[in-house]
């Protein structure tokens, strides 16, 4: 799936979110290459002119070139602008209440899909509980009922038939048994073309106005491209569409239509289809889709969590008063509530500057630390920020109020020395330090 654009994403984004340091410059040159990649895999042109002019405004922003990485700060751009462009959020199916019978009708040229997806939506709905009919609305050839009993049969489900008949009639007969036998969902699978026709346009418009439809569905196949956003166009016009399935999404190496259908249709993409089998249908979510093709996992939203707990000035700060030793208890105190934040601690030290690489995770322990917040919690503002005041009678009364006890209280102060200590001589070293900013925030990829 989405190979190419993976190949040539991920390498940018690697070489972006190395760099400690980026200029306008960088950018220009990592968008020019990202638009040749979208071309290559066939996105619709104009959705490749204003990812890359967003992406540029966005990427020059003061918040990006003077942030304290912003060559991830570049990637996360691009990331979202790709996320954005495949649709902002996962789209579900709207279907009515389960006292109800839901109708989805499929729709498509022929061989996209459209059988094998009935079958693949009913397993998902039966799964969710809920109970499906098919219908074979496809009269064009006998065969292609049987297909679908076949597949009725494996997912275990209804299905209703009729031979020799109108799509209309079978989609309205259906409906109507669906209702009397108290059915939650039915699916009507229907006949395509090799081609969009007028013929087959206005067919599929009688079986949409027998059974009111609450979603009409495209299935499109991935790997004709261009010619999938197309033939979503003509559908739409017609039926409009609710939403569109693309399938052979595991055959498509380039995804130029993935990226395409939300700009230029206006429809989500609601599920991709994977696989022949019938477990191979996932909803489709942009933003995994979008790291999958940056390759880089985890990374965006290690970024974000760091974007919300700290900033570039914070980050300076923290650097200065480490080096000049006035770090205090309420400093420290603050870096608990980011570290709560971020989920992780190693990654919150590493983004302190003079920190990166200095930590040993298994050497941090979650139970310590809150033990260790307790105790500055329990001090006064005015202990927190000289904690040399803090003589035997006040280590006392900060034990008990923290039910902690002595010792632990004199533990900490004794390590805060130390370690502001080490802070100060860290923060000297000019070269310690860049070597270390050069490794700061988050994961190397
Ligand atoms: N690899 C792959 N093949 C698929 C997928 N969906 C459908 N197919 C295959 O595409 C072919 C046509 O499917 P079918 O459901 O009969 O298409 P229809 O003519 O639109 O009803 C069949 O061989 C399916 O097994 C998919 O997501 N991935
Ligand atoms: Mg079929």
């Amino acid at each position: 799936m989405l190979e190419k654009l993976t190949e040539t994403f991920s390498g940018i984004a690697r070489r972006m979110s190395g760099n400690s340091k980026i200029s306008e410059n960088n950018v220009r040159e990592a968008v020019e290459e990202i638009k040749t990649a979208l071309l290559e895999a066939d996105v619709n042109l104009r959705v490749v002119r204003r990812l890359v002019n967003r992406t540029m405004e966005d990427a020059l922003g003061e918040r990006v070139l003077k942030s304290v990485n912003p060559g991830q700060q570049f990637v996360k751009i691009v990331h979202d602008r790709i996320a954005a462009l495949l649709g902002d959020e996962t789209a579900s199916l709207n279907l009515k209440g389960p006292d109800t019978v839901s109708v989805v009708l499929m729709a498509g040229l022929q061989g996209s899909g459209k059988t094998t997806t009935a079958a693949k939506l009913a397993s998902r709905l039966k799964a969710e509980g809920r109970r499906v009919m098919l219908a074979a609305a496809d009269l064009t050839r006998p065969a292609a009922a049987d297909q679908l009993n076949v597949l009725a049969d494996q997912v275990g489900v209804a299905i209703y038939r009729e031979e020799g008949s109108k799509p209309e009639k079978v989609a309205r007969n259906a409906f109507k048994k669906a209702k009397k036998e108290q059915y939650n969902v039915l699916i009507v699978d229907t006949a395509g073309r090799m081609q969009v026709d007028q013929e087959l346009m206005k067919e599929i418009g009688r079986v949409k106005d027998a059974v009111s439809p609450d979603e009409v569905l495209l299935v499109a196949d991935a790997m004709t491209g261009q010619n999938a956003v197309e033939i979503a166009k003509s559908f739409d016009e017609t039926l409009n569409l609710t939403g569109i399935i693309l399938s052979k999404f595991d055959s498509d190496a380039r995804g130029g239509a993935a990226l395409s259908f939300k700009s230029v249709v206006g429809k989500p993409v609601k599920f991709i289809g994977v696989g022949e089998k019938i477990d191979q249908l996932e909803p489709f979510y942009p933003d995994r889709i979008a790291s999958r093709i940056l390759g880089m996992g985890d990374v965006v939203s290690l970024v974000e969590k760091a974007q919300e707990t700290i900033d570039a000035g914070d980050a300076e700060k923290l650097q200065q008063k480490m080096a000049k030793a006035t770090f205090t208890l309420e400093d420290y105190l603050e870096q608990f509530a980011r570290m709560r934040k971020m989920g992780s601690m190693q990654s919150i030290m590493e983004m302190i500057p003079g920190m990166a690489g200095q930590i040993d995770e298994s050497k941090l322990d979650e139970a310590k630390w809150k033990k260790e917040e307790a105790i500055i919690l329990s001090m006064t503002l005015e202990e927190r920020r000289n904690h040399r005041i803090i003589g035997p009678p006040r280590r006392k009364r900060i034990a008990a109020g923290s039910g902690t006890n002595v010792a632990a209280v004199n533990r900490l102060l004794k390590n805060f020395d130390k370690s502001r200590n080490m802070m100060k001589k860290m923060a000297k070293n000019k070269k310690l330090q860049q070597q270390l900013m050069g490794g700061m925030a988050g994961p190397k990829i």
